[in-house]
């Protein structure tokens, strides 16, 4: 990778993601784009650009401005909010989606594009989720996420362009909030335990969802892309997770920083029913054997360390 497009460079992945690339690839190397600027590290660290991702022209001809060699497209809907509206889902991720990747077309650019565990459906073996498996999301965001594995393999295979994704977990993160998922209660959480010592969760007990921890998500995109491609035996998407939990154990470690805090419920049936048709645990061993995936943090680990940065 030399010169990287980011779409959605202001979001939960995206506004982190690019300050790490400018680290490594140099800042003017990382073109950040999204539908509108903010004043964050990530709009002012770098090459900045509005760009609507269902805007196609546009799309490419910023693209072509900047000689990418690699794509990274993150922009999409959440979950939650994609349900919610699932016709303006549809043509925001899929018509985004088709755009970046007829740039990457075009402009003969690698490819990188996130797939989520919500590409997994209720008729999904639950536990230890394999990566070939049943796919019958029943989520406009599933369906969105397993056509876009479909569809970034088919430009694999049909156009030979580089393309590589990550079905990613709920991420947790303390930089910029997600917006619109299902498993945001479990960044919710640290800051409402910093603020105020109690959390009512939106998410049931006993619903466990694979989780992990952003420093972890970055690492395996930046490793996934420097992959040597002859080894990778899948492209879109692999499996990676670092922890799964439900919301009792979070709610536990942090006990064992802020001992007074409080957890209580009131679900939200719209978000317990994404939820509940979600695997409780994948298995990530194909990313470990092709490319050597490996996650630093656990449950433990990421609740000291969410504490200690929301703290400061
Ligand atoms: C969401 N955070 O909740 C995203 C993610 C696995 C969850 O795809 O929609």
């Amino acid at each position: 990778m030399k010169k990287i497009f980011i779409t959605g460079a202001l979001g939960q992945i995206g506004s982190e993601l690019t300050v790490k690339l400018r680290n490594i690839y140099g800042a003017d190397n990382v073109i950040a784009t999204d539908i509108r600027k903010n004043d964050s590290e990530a709009a002012l660290s770098g090459p900045f650009e509005v760009v609507d991702v269902t805007d196609t022209k546009t799309m490419i001809e910023m693209a072509k401005k900047y000689q990418a060699d690699t794509i990274i497209h993150m922009a999409a809907l959440l979950s939650a909010t994609a349900e919610k509206n699932p016709v303006f889902a549809w043509n925001l991720n899929m018509g985004g989606l088709m755009n970046a990747l007829e740039a990457a077309r075009e402009l003969n650019c690698k490819f990188f594009t996130p797939s989520s565990i919500g590409a997994f459906g209720p008729t999904t073996p639950k536990d230890n989720t394999p990566q070939d498996t049943i796919q019958r999301p029943t989520t406009m965001y599933g369906v969105n996420k397993v056509a876009g594995e479909l569809l970034a393999d088919y430009y694999n295979y049909k156009f030979g362009v580089d393309t590589r994704g990550l079905r990613f977990p709920g991420l947790i993160s303390y930089v910029t909030p997600p917006g619109g998922g299902t498993t945001d209660y479990a960044v919710e959480i640290y800051y409402e335990a910093i603020k105020n010592k109690r959390y009512t969760s939106y998410i049931d007990k006993g619903t466990y969802m694979d989780m992990m921890y952003m420093p972890d998500a970055l690492n395996a995109i930046v490793d996934l892309m420097e992959a040597d491609p002859s080894k990778l035996k899948h492209r879109n998407s692999f499996n990676v997770t670092a922890m799964s939990f439900d919301p009792e154990e979070i709610a536990a470690e942090i006990r064992k920083h802020i001992p007074e805090f409080e957890m209580s419920y009131s679900v939200d049936p719209a978000r317990q029913q994404i939820a509940d048709s979600w695997p409780n645990s994948i298995d990530a061993t194909a990313a470990k054997e092709e490319w050597g995936f490996k996650a630093e943090y656990d449950l433990a680990k990421m609740t000291k360390d969410m504490l200690e940065k929301l703290s400061k």
